[in-house]
């Protein structure tokens, strides 16, 4: 009898002692503090701070959609990219602006800018964040006006937006971790729909082809790399896309499980969609660095892409802080983790 209530006793002691370790960790974690644990022997913790500010994103997303579409060699375009170089050197270490000239698809040679800002330069160690800034010329998947820019709010504008926030954040907290965020140029100058000309799947991501194929510093390498892309709009939905699973599974796991420690599970689907061409494809082809696309998904559109998407619905109404503090903040997530395991 005795014995078996000691058994009850301390099964009890064992139940109320789990209780406050549960308590204490949801309470954590509804602070600061999300817990990274990648094998059971070697539980490491790591405090990330929770201060990326979607409404200082929104401030970055307007600011470049105010200067008119960044359309490649126009006087927006040169201001915009003047402009984010300045914002990046307030915030990281180093700043290369890379020049260029690429051909479109329609013959025309556009003038290029790849905006490359890092911190702890020196650092084995790296992470590369990216995003495009230029802006599409046109407006093809629209029923009016298709030969119109766009605004690019989304397009270009959210995830440039939402990596000048992290750069801010970085100087803020210094992680010992070298990251670099790559701002890429005419990625949007793709052959449009309606233009009557042999198709020419390459004419899009022309900067990232050309940095691909001449890195800013000899000999880069990055252990990994995330692209954002259309990460902006209300109620955004990222699925695992099939590029970015094909060349970097591991890097999908990843990003995908941080979504979900940080708290933003519902925007990071589990869902496996078909391959995309975007930034991430050229350079998982013709480097050896592992890039995932987090970009918007629609199940119901015939693109499947974010239903604005090259139209001039791509405006600021659509952008919405809370997104871009559920991206900011899974990136931030990444980095911790990544630091407390590297
Ligand atoms: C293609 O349309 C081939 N790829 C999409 C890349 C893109 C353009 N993302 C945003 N704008
Ligand atoms: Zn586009």
């Amino acid at each position: 009898m005795k014995n078996k209530f000691l058994k009850y006793y301390s099964a009890y002691k064992l139940f109320f002692a789990s209780c406050v370790v549960v308590l204490v960790s949801s309470c954590n974690q509804a602070n600061t503090i999300n817990t990274v644990n990648t094998s059971p022997s070697t539980p490491k913790a790591v405090a990330v701070p929770q201060t990326f500010s979607g409404d200082s994103a929104f401030v970055y997303t307007k600011k470049q959609v105010d200067f008119g579409p960044r359309i490649p060699n126009s006087s927006a375009h040169e201001k915009c990219a003047a402009w984010i170089i300045e914002e990046l050197k307030q915030y990281m270490d180093t700043v290369i602006v890379q020049e260029y000239k690429s051909r479109g698809y329609d013959g025309k040679t556009l003038s290029g800018k790849n905006i490359i800002g890092s911190i702890n330069p020196k650092k084995g160690n790296r992470i590369l964040l990216s995003s495009h800034w230029d802006t599409r010329p046109w407006a093809d998947q629209d029923s009016v006006r298709k030969n119109e820019p766009i605004d690019g709010a989304n397009d270009g504008a959210s995830g440039v937006g939402t990596l000048i926030e992290i750069a801010r954040q970085l100087a803020i907290t210094k992680p010992d971790l070298g990251v670099d965020i790559i701002l890429f140029d005419l990625e949007d100058y793709g052959q449009p729909e309606n233009s009557g000309l042999p198709e020419n799947e390459d004419s899009y991501c022309l900067g990232t082809q050309y940095w691909a194929k001449n890195l800013h510093v000899p000999n880069y390498f990055a252990k990994f790399g995330i692209l954002l892309d259309m990460t902006g709009a209300a109620n955004a939905t990222f699925t695992q896309e099939g590029t970015s699973r094909q060349y970097a599974s591991e890097i999908v796991d990843k990003v995908w499980k941080a979504g979900t420690t940080a708290g933003y599970g519902q925007y990071f689907l589990p869902d496996k969609t078909n391959p995309i061409i975007d930034d991430h494809y050229y350079i998982n082809g013709l480097t050896s660095m592992k890039v995932v696309d987090i970009i918007h998904y629609d199940f119901n559109t015939r693109s499947h892409f974010w239903k604005h998407w090259h139209t001039h619905g791509d405006t600021i109404d659509k952008i919405d802080p809370n997104t871009l503090k559920a991206v900011g903040q899974t990136l931030m997530q990444v980095l911790y983790d990544e630091l407390a395991n590297s």
